[in-house]
C-alpha cells in the first residue's frame, strides 16, 4: 500500500526535523558520529512516526514494538526522534555524551526512556534482538522486533550466527535492516571487506529479503508493511525473518560532510552545524 501525499509529506517533514535536532545536538557538543547518525534518519522517522506500537508515557509498556539500534554510535538519531515523540524533554538533546547524562553517545537501556537495548559493541545487536522476539513470542505477545545493523558491522562474525539462528527458530515477527551506507571507519566497506551480493547472502541463509532507497520514506514504508503482511500470514512460530537492505548515504543532508569517508566520527563546530540546519529550510 502507497502512502497518500499527506502521510508521505508528514513521514518527510518528520524526517526533517530528525535531521536538524540531530545535527544540533552532535553540532552542540562538537564531534559525534555524524555520518552514520544521518543515514538512518528516514528509517527512524518511518518506524517512530508510523510503523512502531510505542507509547512515549510508558516507556516499558509490555506489549510495544521494540527496536534494537545494533549501530550504537548512532544513538543521537534516535535520541532526536524519542524526544520529538515526547519519551523526554528535548532540552535533554543538548546534554549529549555530557558527565552524568541520560543520553550517552551509545544507546544505554538503564538511561534513557525508549532505549530497548544497550549497544555500541557491534555484531551483538541482531543476536539480541533474536533473543527479544523469540522471548516475545514465548510469551505470547504478538509484536514487532526491529534491529538496524551497520553495513561494516556486517564484518562482525556474530551476525551471521544470528541470521542463522533468526531463520532456524522461524522469528518472522523479526524485521531487520542494513544501513548500506557502503562506508565504515575508515574507508568503503567496498575496500575493507567487500560485501558482495549482501541481499543474496541473506535470502541464502534464509531470510525474507528487499531492498529500497533507505531515504525514501514511501519506499521504506512498503518494504515493512509487506514483511508485516508476512508475519502476519505466517502462523505462530511459522515464517521466516526479513532482511530490508537499505541503500543510504553516509551524512545525508548535511552539506559539510555528506558522502565524505571522514565523517564517520568528525569534530565540527557550532556554527557549521547551524548553517547546515539552515539550509534544510
Ligand atoms: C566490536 C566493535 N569494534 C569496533 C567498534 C568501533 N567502531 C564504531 S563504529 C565503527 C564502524 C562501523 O561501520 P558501519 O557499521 O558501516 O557503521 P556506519 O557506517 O553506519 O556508521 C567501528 C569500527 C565498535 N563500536 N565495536
Ligand atoms: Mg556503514
Amino acid at each position: 500500500m502507497s502512502l497518500d501525499a499527506n502521510e508521505k509529506s508528514r513521514l518527510e517533514a518528520a524526517a526533517k526535523e530528525i535531521r536538524k535536532r540531530t545535527i544540533d545536538a552532535i553540532g552542540f557538543l562538537g564531534v559525534g558520529h555524524i555520518g552514520g547518525a544521518l543515514s538512518i534518519v528516514e528509517l527512524l522517522a518511518v518506524l517512530y512516526y508510523r510503523q512502531m506500537r510505542v507509547d512515549p508515557a510508558a516507556p516499558r509498556w509490555a506489549d510495544r514494538d521494540r527496536l534494537v539500534l545494533s549501530k550504537g554510535h548512532a544513538g543521537p538519531t534516535l535520541y532526536s526522534a524519542l524526544a520529538l515523540k515526547g519519551f523526554f524533554p528535548m532540552e535533554w538533546l543538548h546534554t549529549l555524551n555530557a558527565g552524568g547524562t541520560n543520553l550517552p553517545s551509545h544507546c544505554d537501556r538503564n538511561r534513557t526512556p525508549g532505549i530497548d537495548m544497550t549497544t555500541g559493541s557491534l555484531g551483538q545487536g541482531l543476536s539480541a534482538a533474536c533473543g527479544i522476539a523469540l522471548a516475545n513470542r514465548i510469551d505470547g505477545r504478538k509484536v514487532f522486533t526491529f534491529a538496524v545493523i551497520g553495513d561494516g558491522e556486517s564484518d562482525e562474525g556474530q551476525v551471521w550466527e544470528a541470521a542463522m539462528f533468526a531463520k532456524h527458530n522461524k522469528l518472522s515477527r523479526l524485521i531487520a535492516f542494513t544501513d548500506y551506507n557502503k562506508m565504515q571507519i575508515d574507508g568503503t566497506t567496498e575496500s575493507v571487506l567487500d560485501l558482495g551480493a549482501l541481499e543474496e547472502k541473506w535470502a541464502a541463509f534464509g531470510w525474507a529479503t528487499a531492498r529500497v532507497d533507505g531515504h525514501d520514506v514511501e519506499a521504506v514504508d512498503s518494504a515493512i508493511e509487506e514483511a508485516k503482511r508476512r508475519a502476519e500470514a505466517a502462523e505462530s512460530g511459522a515464517g521466516a525473518p526479513t532482511m530490508i537492505i537499505l541503500d543510504t548515504i553516509k551524512g545525508k543532508g548535511a552539506a559539510f560532510c555528506e558522502g565524505m569517508v571522514t565523517n564517520h566520527n568528525m569534530s565540527f563546530t557550532y556554527e557549521t552545524a547551524k548553517k547546515a540546519i539552515a539550509e534544510l529550510g
